[in-house]
């Protein structure tokens, strides 16, 4: 049995499509997503619908285009400048699709490998990993999940603090998981910096650079950073390789770090 974790996928159907081929995943395989699967590409439709059509067994865990799309199907925001977004509202298993990404997790832990969109607040242990993603996933499993995505929404808080109540508490998960790129040495989120970890000031650092994550004891596989590009570490596995950026798309085997790539396909 083999794993294939893969980027950000943002729409690119058939870029996804070409990269399955060249995996060509077997029966006890595993495919992970690492989120961001909808929005700017030219089908985010197409892409939740081949991913559900999988015959294999499919782990995704949800990136900010995918609550993006979740807020605007519960028109808790307007994508109004999403028109990728917004053609997929009109499609007629519109509902069907949402209802599928919003079972999907925030984080999934395997033995000693996390996979999580973004990254985590360093004062995460895998304990609270775990858990703040489940208390998230609980609401959005729900029947309320609309009136909860549309108290989701906002930059703040920017840090994590275990005593944040109610939908401050949320808003900190979902940026965490989701969001995170550098962050200052006191663990606050920032939002503007989205270069390569070498463009950026100080006092700014990677989440996976804070001292607190120093001594990993997990693997960490995400996405979300195109900037940072593939980075493959011991304890660090990156793959959006900005495919919808007219970059590609990338495959990791989890077993052997063995790497596969497929550009943009138009
Ligand atoms: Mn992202």
């Amino acid at each position: 049995m083999a794993t294939y974790a893969i980027g950000d996928i943002h729409g690119c159907e058939k870029s996804l499509i070409a990269l399955l081929e060249k995996i060509s995943p077997s029966g006890n395989d595993e495919l992970w997503f690492c989120g961001d699967l909808v929005n700017r590409g030219p089908s985010s439709a197409n892409c939740i619908r081949l991913i559900r059509s999988l015959k294999i067994k499919t782990v995704c865990v949800l990136g900010n285009h995918d609550f993006y799309l979740l807020a605007a199907a519960a028109k808790a925001c307007s994508p109004i400048n999403s028109p990728n977004i917004l053609s997929f509202l009109k499609e007629s298993d519109k509902n069907q699709m949402v209802d599928w990404i919003r079972q999907q997790p925030l984080a999934h832990v395997r033995d000693k490998t996390i996979l999580v969109h973004a990254g985590i607040f360093p004062a995460w242990d895998i304990n609270s990993i775990t858990s703040l993603s489940e208390e998230v996933s609980k609401n959005l499993k729900s029947d309320s999940w609309k009136q909860f995505i549309s108290e989701l929404w906002g930059d703040y808080p920017n840090y994590w603090n275990d005593n944040l109540k109610g939908s401050e508490r949320f808003r900190a998960i979902v940026n965490g998981f989701t969001r995170i790129r550098f962050i200052t040495p006191d663990e606050k989120l920032n939002y503007s910096e989205k270069g390569a970890p070498s463009e950026a000031e100080a006092p700014l650092i990677p989440w996976f650079s804070h001292k607190k994550l120093a001594d990993l004891k997990y693997r960490f596989v995400f996405g979300h950073w195109s900037r940072l590009g593939l980075l493959v570490r011991p304890k660090l596995l990156a793959l959006d390789t900005g495919c919808v950026w007219g970059g590609y798309l990338t495959a990791a085997r989890l077993e052997d770090n063995k790497i596969f790539t497929q550009q943009f396909v138009d």
